[in-house]
């Protein structure tokens, strides 16, 4: 109700574009607008009618640009005419900037309609002279209608509103056709978003089990994927992406047939990216805002983290429990316990002394083991503290009133670097190198960046930016935006306030920290921030966030981490085996047969739970060694996709309707996920379960665990497949090729194993797969005369005869690491009783024929080849 009343006013004072002559109507008149000579830049201004006071006053007059910058997307930038306004800073996002000048020079025309439409670009986009002012933006292709800001009549909420401190944008959506995801960080229950629901963007430090609320990071980016049929009747998914580019607090509503922007600040910078396949609005996405950053090889073993290790030898049991029982570990962690008294770069001189810690870290490198350690922005106020003493000489604090805000976390008393001060970069690097040579960690864990605060300071009286006139949703309950954070009032550098720039710390944390240990190690870094913004990717992988250890928490995870695929940020997990709560044998068991397959998998768990390492139950290191030894066995795939994701952006785990766009019964799955396009994971996310009802889209699939095992269906369905208590079903489809090595304890030793090719031949397509090789730790991964090479697989069935190919672009790499396939599987082979025999084309030069053992069977349906004993160079081309 009061919401009614409040926008009935609002209503009054809707934008128009200006009429030449006064006194002439619209009709007369029409809009006036102006096109560049490219043809791919349209202006107008946009004047305000009637002056409301609600929520802050208007601005009066707007400058709308609407271009088309690059073939995959439509930007849509309205901001006041007269005075420059807070937007996303272009370090940050690096995006056109149109100049006055430049925009004053279109000359206006006179029309009823404009349109913008470039002959290499589907998206167009259209203003209309009509009171209240809308435009929209459609793929010419098929006509669709992508992004509709046509007011609806008596619909306040529906109307563009343009404040100093509240923005109104929305747009109208096909409700029968239309699938939303993303708009995060928040914890859901399903992937797609649903109907009347609403999303705050305000990044806080609240605990990921607490579903629907705002979380650490802001993603205004949504991935809205649509049903359709093409000119031939077939049925196709055709999928586009928006993005307002706002660091500003927001909430977004979703009522099914529109979606509704309110955001207390700056300007309307929206993106239409085209499609029209979802991986392609993820590339067209990342074009923009910049591709995931490479993560080290290694970063793909398993990972083991606790808050309340004791101390130096606790952690070394640990690694000894994983060796002893033969579980994979690659890299062991520390939380805050490991500082002295909470501080940054500084070690607890009894439970975590130097030569202790030293010598551990040591052992692990020497293991073939990493190691990676926390840091929490907060720098302790404490005069005898070398860090603080620095950071106040080269003034790198966020300021309030003057002098540094006073903030408090575990160590008391702390000031924030702020990591928009260009010193900040020097004093962060600084003592990132000197901790570094107290202790060589090999990667760093950022918390608490959002910031978090211990406590809340008092708003400043009648400042509209400690309490703004909007209230966006914060933490579920209209809390102040101020709320256990920095006070909006606080100033960073270049007088940019913290309303304006919170969002944005836990990224520029992320750059800068990964621009230091870049500096320090000369090696490509590995940073897990919690915090994020548009753009993180290209810097860091993330975590979930304090999950809990229950049953819901388990099956949230998968909406959670395919969220950050769209957005960005591929290398994410979630705690294994819940952070809160005590975890149970049972859940553990399940949480790690999942979170063997997340991108980034670490145990983690929070101080005062029971200890949940994997060796710790039988049944639970049984299936971890069963399910980290296919991971392990994965480990050049899990590569190879990084190698996408780091080029083109692709997640690495993947919505089902990522390959199957045109199954529309993938559209709303939660419970199941993609590695790349091909490996299928259907987990058990329910207590006492052994089945598991999993979706299969058309397609032969093979257990990869058991290659005896398949299932096969002409038209997607769900099928009950047996989940005993140490199994999770994950099958690969056909069509695919994967390049595999052997298990090992660490992903080092799993380097030096043979590879297997696993091909899964199809009688309706051919395979293909490829495989990326580097040396796991160059700061670039596959750029210009870089040490890598890439090797293409294809295979079809020509006749009765099976053709495997390799193609290899820069063979040198891969040719001086002397690596081998030794093992070629061929699955799927359909109608086969046995074999005639088989040739080996590997180019070998001294006329050496491998010595191939070559064994078949088959399980009734799909025979199985297996070419073993070989040893051909992966650097030539077979
Ligand atoms: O106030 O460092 O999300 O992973 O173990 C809690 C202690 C601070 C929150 C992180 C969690 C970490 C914990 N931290």
């Amino acid at each position: 109700m009061e919401e009614t009343t409040r926008f009935t006013t609002l209503l009054s004072n809707p934008y128009n574009p200006p009429w030449t002559k006064p006194g002439k109507t619209k009709q007369e008149q029409g809009l006036l607008v102006g096109v560049d000579e490219s043809g791919k830049v349209l202006k107008t201004t946009l004047r305000l009618i009637k002056n409301s006071t609600i929520l802050g006053p208007d601005i009066q007059n707007l400058n709308l640009i609407a271009s088309i910058e690059a073939e995959d997307f439509v930007r849509i930038r309205i901001t006041d005419s007269d005075k420059e306004r807070w937007e996303v800073p272009q370090e940050i996002v690096p995006r056109k900037s149109y100049s006055k000048t430049q925009t004053q020079n279109h000359r206006p025309t006179s029309v009823e309609t404009q349109v913008l439409f470039h002959p290499s670009s589907d998206v167009v986009f259209t203003i209309f002279n009509t009171t209240p002012f809308g435009f929209t933006v459609s793929r010419r292709s098929s006509g669709d209608i992508l992004f509709d800001t046509s007011p609806e009549a008596s619909k306040a909420d529906t109307i563009l509103v343009f404040k100093d401190q509240y923005i109104q944008l929305s747009s109208s959506l096909p409700k029968d056709r239309s699938s939303l995801y993303g708009l995060g960080e928040h914890t859901k229950s399903s992937f797609k978003l649903r109907a009347n629901d609403s999303f705050t963007l305000w990044n806080a430090d609240i605990g990921s089990a607490n579903p629907n609320v705002n979380l650490y990071g802001s993603h205004p980016f949504y991935m809205d994927v649509r049903v359709g049929t093409n000119y031939t009747g077939e049925k196709t998914g055709s999928s586009h992406g928006v993005l307002l580019l706002s660091s500003n607090g927001m909430d977004i509503i979703y009522s099914g047939d529109r979606i509704i922007y309110k955001v207390i600040g700056g300007i309307i910078d929206l993106y239409i990216f085209k499609g029209p396949s979802p991986e392609m609005v993820v590339q067209q996405y990342t074009g923009l805002i910049g591709r995931p950053t490479a993560m080290p090889y290694w970063s793909f073993g398993f990972h083991q983290c606790r808050w309340g290790y004791k101390n130096v030898s606790d952690v070394e049991g640990v690694v000894a429990g994983y060796r002893k029982a033969g579980i994979p570990l690659e890299v062991m962690w520390t939380d805050i316990d490991y500082m002295d008294g909470f501080k940054d770069f500084t070690l607890d001189p009894i439970n975590f002394p130097q030569e202790e810690m030293k010598k551990f870290v040591d052992t692990l490198h020497q293991n073939g083991q990493k190691y990676v350690l926390i840091l929490d922005p907060g720098i302790s106020v404490n005069k005898s503290y070398a860090t603080f003493i620095r950071g106040m000489q080269s003034g790198v604090f966020i300021k309030r009133d003057g002098i540094p805000y006073l903030g408090a976390v575990w160590p008391g008393s702390v000031y924030f670097p702020d990591f928009l001060n260009p010193k900040s970069r020097v004093f962060w690097s600084n003592e990132i190198k000197l901790f570094n040579d107290v202790l060589p960690f090999d990667g760093l864990w950022l918390d608490m960046n959002e910031i978090s605060n211990f406590i809340t300071s008092p708003a400043t009286p009648n400042s509209t930016l400690d309490s703004p006139p909007y209230t966006i949703n914060n933490a579920g309950v209209n809390s102040p935006i101020n709320n256990l954070t920095l006070p909006a009032t606080s100033l960073h550098f270049g007088n940019i306030t913290e309303y304006n720039a919170h969002n944005l710390y836990g990224l520029l944390e992320a750059k800068v920290t990964n621009a230091a240990l870049i500096n320090v190690t000369g090696k490509r870094p590995f940073i897990l921030s919690r915090s994020t913004f548009v753009s993180s990717g290209k810097y860091t992988a993330h975590w979930t966030g304090d999950n809990a250890a229950t049953w819901d928490d388990l099956a949230y995870s998968i909406p959670s981490i395919l969220n950050f695929g769209l957005f960005g940020i591929p290398m994410v997990g979630a705690d294994i085996c819940g952070f809160s709560r005590n975890t149970t044998e049972e859940l553990c068991r399940r949480w790690i047969q999942l979170g063997a397959f997340y991108p980034f998998a670490r145990d983690h768990s929070a101080i005062d739970t029971t200890r949940q390492e994997l060796y710790l139950w039988d049944s639970v290191a049984a299936t971890a060694k069963k399910v980290l030894g296919l991971r392990y066995r994965l480990l050049p795939h899990w590569y190879t996709l990084m190698y996408e994701a780091h080029t083109k952006g692709t997640p690495i785990a993947r919505p089902l309707f990522f390959s199957f766009p045109q199954d529309a019964n993938t559209y709303g799955i939660s419970s199941q996920f993609l590695i790349g396009n091909s490996i299928l994971v259907s987990p058990v996310l329910k207590p006492g379960a052994v089945l598991v009802d999993a979706y299969f889209p058309a397609g032969n699939w093979f257990d990869l665990f058991n290659h005896n095992n398949s299932i096969s269906v002409q038209n997607g369905k769900y099928i009950t497949l047996d989940a005993p208590a140490d199994h999770i079903n994950v099958h690969v489809r056909e069509g695919s090729i994967l390049a595999l090595q052997g298990e090992a304890l660490t992903t080092q030793e799993a380097r030096e194993t043979p590879f297997e090719l696993l091909v899964v031949v199809s009688s309706k397509e051919n395979s293909s797969g490829q495989v990326f090789l580097d040396d796991g730790e160059d700061l670039e991964m596959g750029g210009e005369g870089g040490k890598w090479s890439l090797v293409r697989f294809h295979a079809g069935i020509i006749g009765e005869k099976v053709m495997i190919r390799s193609s290899i672009v820069n063979p040198e790499f891969a040719a001086s690491q002397k690596w081998v396939i030794g093992k070629v599987t061929v699955i799927g082979l359909e109608n086969v009783k046995g074999i005639k025999g088989y040739e080996l084309f590997s180019n070998k030069k001294n006329g050496d024929r491998d010595f191939v053992v070559v064994s078949f069977h088959s399980n009734g349906e799909f025979g199985i080849v297996e070419m073993s004993n070989l040893s051909m160079f992966i650097a030539e081309e077979f």
